[in-house]
């Protein structure tokens, strides 16, 4: 399957809204995954992401070949780390925290990774992840040691999404963080949008069906829910496809 940048461009160019799934390995046990995505496959869900801020080895493989035993939707590794790449998985968000000033999540994973990249058949969508301020410290900021803008900083918000475009970034990816107390607002999320020619990606902290509607209508082109299917997968009850 090597279409996934193609499919998210032409479906979002339709104005057909997008939600992936994000399934971190370290909460998701094994037995579970049958059921779980049962319901997911009900939903109008149309991807699945999985990743986490800090996966043992091993653990993303693991669950990746038994999503697939039940799932036909896409599965795109969204990863913390290098050593969260595998080839079971069909493509990967290669992401660049471009909100931050860490080297290291800017270009040295990046680099550590192109060697296991290139003995998989994963399609690699090159995405620039910018980290929003939400109230309290976020997985994201504690492993990556940056800062995220702040929401009031629009301006540079604004900058830092189009200059992932410059850059030939395929895909910007909005992050309030995984539990965010608040979810990326629709303010920063349309003006964001209105300066952009790619697909954007909102996630963090939406836990209602409303929520997800103010995102789409913002602007959000795909829409990343992992925290409120964890905590209650009745959530998917609320999503069923028409
Ligand atoms: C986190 O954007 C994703 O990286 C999803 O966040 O877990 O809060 O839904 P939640």
């Amino acid at each position: 399957m090597n279409n996934l940048l193609k499919n998210i461009i032409d479906t979002a160019d339709k104005g057909i809204k997008q939600l992936a799934v994000l399934i971190d390995p370290d909460k998701m046990r094994i037995e579970t995954v049958s059921s779980f995505i049962a319901k997911v496959n009900q939903s109008i869900a149309t991807h699945i992401f999985v990743g986490g801020s800090e996966v043992d080895d091993g653990l993303t493989e693991t669950l990746i070949i038994e999503l697939k035993k039940y799932t036909e939707l896409p599965i795109i590794l969204f990863p913390g780390d290098v050593i969260q790449i595998t080839d079971k998985a069909d493509g990967i968000l290669f992401l660049s925290l471009i909100s931050g000033r860490n080297p290291d999540y800017l270009i040295g994973k990046q680099v550590e990774a192109v060697s296991k990249l290139a003995k998989t058949n994963l399609e690699i969508i090159a995405t620039g992840y910018v980290l929003i301020e939400n109230g309290k410290e976020t997985a994201v900021q504690r492993v990556s040691e940056t800062k995220p803008i702040k929401r009031s900083d629009i301006q540079l918000i604004k900058d830092t999404a189009k200059a992932g475009e410059l850059l030939g970034m395929k895909l910007i990816y909005l992050e309030a963080g995984s539990g965010a107390t608040h979810p990326i607002e629709s303010h920063i999320i349309s003006e964001v949008k209105r300066q952009l020619n790619i697909p954007l990606i909102v996630g963090g902290g939406i836990k209602t069906k409303m929520a997800l509607d103010s995102a789409y209508n913002a602007g959000a082109d795909l829409v990343v829910i992992g925290t409120a299917f964890e905590d209650d997968e009745t959530f998917f009850k609320k999503l069923k496809k028409p």
